[in-house]
């Protein structure tokens, strides 16, 4: 039993909501902190001046980022998530302020998709389920996923289950990093000046980059032309990455053969938008990561992080706020 007076213990402030529901399981450290839910301006505004931590549960939210002067208080925020794109502004950037974020509880469950939707491809899945809704039986022959190659782009604790995932297929990965450098995981990671060589070789290239101001617009019409007419694109990362349009007339004119998406620039995705109707595209909302437990996965990171905050031990996965990502190679929780 705590028996510090109410008032001494640090705020935390939880913004939004995740899958339509509020945090899971915080109810343990209620005697410990004082918990304030918000979900819009307004409220955020009136409870960030006395905040210590902040939980960004929805971590799409940008109320933070655009509130940034109230937090007079705030040192700490865990982002809900892996992107941390909604925290990159300069006034966060200059603070002391301490972001975290949920690497490692999504590695497995977005291998797991993109090998799925590798697979929808190569095993042309799509065709079979489009024959079956008109209950016609047409026999063919499919693609083997193995000795295909696909670059990954981004080898963080994601891309490094990604490339574990596809080796087990078969799949020769070629990861893409920042800069060159041998890699326990990858053999020899390559360098983000480099991608543009490797697009060629390429039958999947795989997208898992945190969005920065380096990685904006990554893919437009020249990535999507180096690329063999039979490549197909998979993108888990952000919408932004990608310059949509030219995605679309690079399919449309069948530069590349499909394209696997989890994200677009606006979400969800307009209705009427070209890439809802395209035979050879898989639209996915936003899901990859969100396996059946996810919630509870985030929200327990969360309370471990704030139970080291408690006792003055490290956080763990402190964000580069000038990089956007948790740098190092992340421990090796897959087995
Ligand atoms: C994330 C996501 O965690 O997009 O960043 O799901």
């Amino acid at each position: 039993m705590n028996t510090q007076p109410a008032d001494a213990y640090p705020t935390v402030v939880v913004i939004g909501e995740l899958g339509g529901q509020r945090p899971p399981g915080l109810g343990g450290i209620s005697d410990r902190v004082l918990l304030r839910y918000v979900d819009s301006g307004p409220e955020l505004e009136s409870a960030l001046p006395e905040a210590e931590i902040a939980l960004l549960w929805d971590f799409r939210s940008r109320l933070l980022g655009g509130s940034f002067h109230s937090a007079k208080a705030l040192r700490w925020v865990h982002v809900a998530g892996a992107g941390v794109d909604a925290l990159l502004t300069d006034e966060f950037a200059a603070s002391d302020v301490v972001i975290t974020n949920a690497r490692g509880v999504f590695d497995r469950s977005m291998a797991e998709t993109v090998a799925a939707m590798m697979l929808m491809f190569a095993k042309d899945m799509l065709t079979t389920i489009h024959l079956q809704t008109r209950e016609k039986w047409l026999h063919r022959e499919t693609e083997m996923l193995a000795d295909q190659t696909a670059v990954v782009v981004g080898a963080g604790g994601i891309g490094r289950a990604v490339n574990k995932t596809l080796r087990s297929l078969g799949v020769d990965v070629i990861g893409v990093a920042t800069v060159e450098r041998p890699d326990p995981d990858f053999g020899l990671l390559r360098s983000i000046d480099q991608l543009n060589a490797l697009l060629p070789d390429a039958d999947f290239v795989v997208v898992i980059l945190p969005l920065t101001e380096l990685t904006r617009g990554l893919f437009g019409a020249e990535q999507f032309m180096l690329m063999k007419p039979t490549a197909r694109f998979i993108n888990v990362g952000r919408g932004e990455l990608v310059d949509e349009d030219a995605l679309v007339t690079a399919l449309r004119s069948s530069e590349i053969a499909g394209a696997a998406l989890d994200v677009f620039r606006t979400e969800p995705l307009p209705p009427g938008h070209p890439l809802w109707g395209m035979p050879n595209v898989i639209v996915s909302p936003h899901m990859s990561a969100d396996f059946h437990g996810w919630l509870e996965a985030l929200s327990g990171q969360f309370v471990d992080n704030l139970e080291r905050w408690l006792t003055g031990e490290p956080l763990l996965n402190v964000v580069d706020k000038t990089r956007g990502y948790v740098p190092g190679i992340p421990e090796r929780r897959n087995p």
